[in-house]
């Protein structure tokens, strides 16, 4: 295909999808918008946020620790109906009852175009991802879902002029970052496949928005904890665990070394940070992908507040190297001062509110089970 570029010259284009289909994928925008810019074959059905009153959000791997959580909160903002939670896997009766449920597999690519297309999607939220501890144990589905997916989402979201959520995370930095704080600018070179594929997420993204003027927005989460769902192995995850175990037999083994310091967020405050960056306007955002953070803590420091809700817990120590090197190149401490300047981030959960909203859920949880 030709297109003409702004300073006159015509150039052959023809981006192929990571799938390694045949069909081209068209690039919306080069570098500024022209006319001879945007063919009308790939840009005939679109449909941009503008056309509809909400945006039309599609959630992959949405039976992940967020993708519920987040059609939740998207729902009663913009309408059960125009927000679709996918995945590959089958879903439980509540969250197929809940809203709009469909198969999507992110290395199909075809799958992929034709749900945005059949859906007038505008929204694309991209969860599917293989986390830092299981990406190590399979290093090539790692790079396939992590790496080939997101191609085959960038191409699909560039394609149909969609706004485009991909998570990055404390992970995609290593130890030569600055760890404590660490800064959105600077070395990042991460030891896990996990975060190599995340600082790849995040450059591409950035370039793709500056080649193809894609809406690209990216948000580095600290280790997320829930009560409701749970993590998909990485390496945070003892933050998760560590509260089902004090409740159920008031002991737990952790992996990481008591004094071992990560940064972390409560479920609530991530899903709210999502809703709210991908609701920035875009002159707010001069930057693509911004840290947030709430807390840091270390185990040792968790299980201090855990005693005040269940004093006789105990905790014992059992390292697990290869986490323990994993953790020990992450950030300690998250800089997310452009965040709270640029569109007003700000967390609401501290520890100690962290740990209080855990409890509440588990003891309300454990009455209902009694009652019924
Ligand atoms: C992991 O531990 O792999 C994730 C993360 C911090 O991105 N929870």
């Amino acid at each position: 295909m030709t297109v003409r570029l702004l300073n006159g010259v015509f150039s052959q284009v023809l981006l192929k999808p990571a799938c390694g289909c045949t069909t081209p994928i068209v690039p919306v925008q080069f570098l500024g918008i022209s006319p001879f810019q945007v063919p009308s074959r790939a840009n005939f059905h679109s449909v941009s946020s503008s056309d509809t009153e909400h945006p039309r959000v599609l959630i992959t791997g949405g039976l992940g620790q967020l993708g519920v959580g987040l059609a939740k909160l998207l729902r009663n903002r913009f309408g059960k109906d125009n927000v679709i939670l996918s995945d590959i896997r089958k879903p439980s009766d509540h969250v197929f009852y809940s809203g709009p449920f469909i198969y999507s597999d992110i290395l199909d690519y075809k799958n992929l175009r034709e749900i945005v297309v059949n859906n007038r999607i505008t929204w694309l939220i991209h969860y599917s991802a293989l986390l830092s501890a299981v990406g190590e144990a399979n290093v090539p589905l790692a790079r396939d879902v992590n790496i080939t997916g997101l191609h085959n989402i960038l191409d699909t979201a560039t394609e149909h002029n969609l706004r485009l959520f991909v998570p990055s995370t404390i992970g995609a930095f290593g130890p030569s970052s600055p760890r404590n704080p660490t800064p959105d600018l600077c070395i990042q070179r991460p030891r896990t496949i996990y975060g190599v594929s995340k600082v790849h997420a995040e450059l591409i993204g950035e370039y793709y928005h500056y080649r193809y003027g894609l809406d690209f927005r990216c948000l580095r989460y600290p280790g997320i904890i829930s009560a409701d769902s749970q993590p998909g192995r990485g390496t945070t995850d003892y933050a998760v665990h560590i509260f089902h175990n004090a409740m159920k037999s008031g002991k737990f083994q952790c992996y990481l070394k008591p004094d071992t310091r990560l940064p972390m967020m409560y479920i609530d405050d991530c899903l709210r940070a999502t809703l709210e960056i991908m609701e920035a306007p875009a002159d707010s955002l001069p930057m693509r992908t911004y840290n947030i953070g709430a807390m840091s803590f270390t185990p040792e420091e968790l299980a201090q507040e855990i005693v005040k809700h269940v004093p006789e817990f105990q905790v014992t120590y059992n390292v697990d190297t290869v986490l323990q090197a994993i953790a020990d190149s992450w950030p300690m401490n998250f800089d997310d001062s452009n965040a709270r300047k640029d569109w007003g981030w700000k967390h609401y959960y501290d520890l100690p509110e962290l740990v209080t909203t855990m409890f509440n859920f588990y003891t309300s949880e454990s009455r209902a089970a009694h009652v019924s």
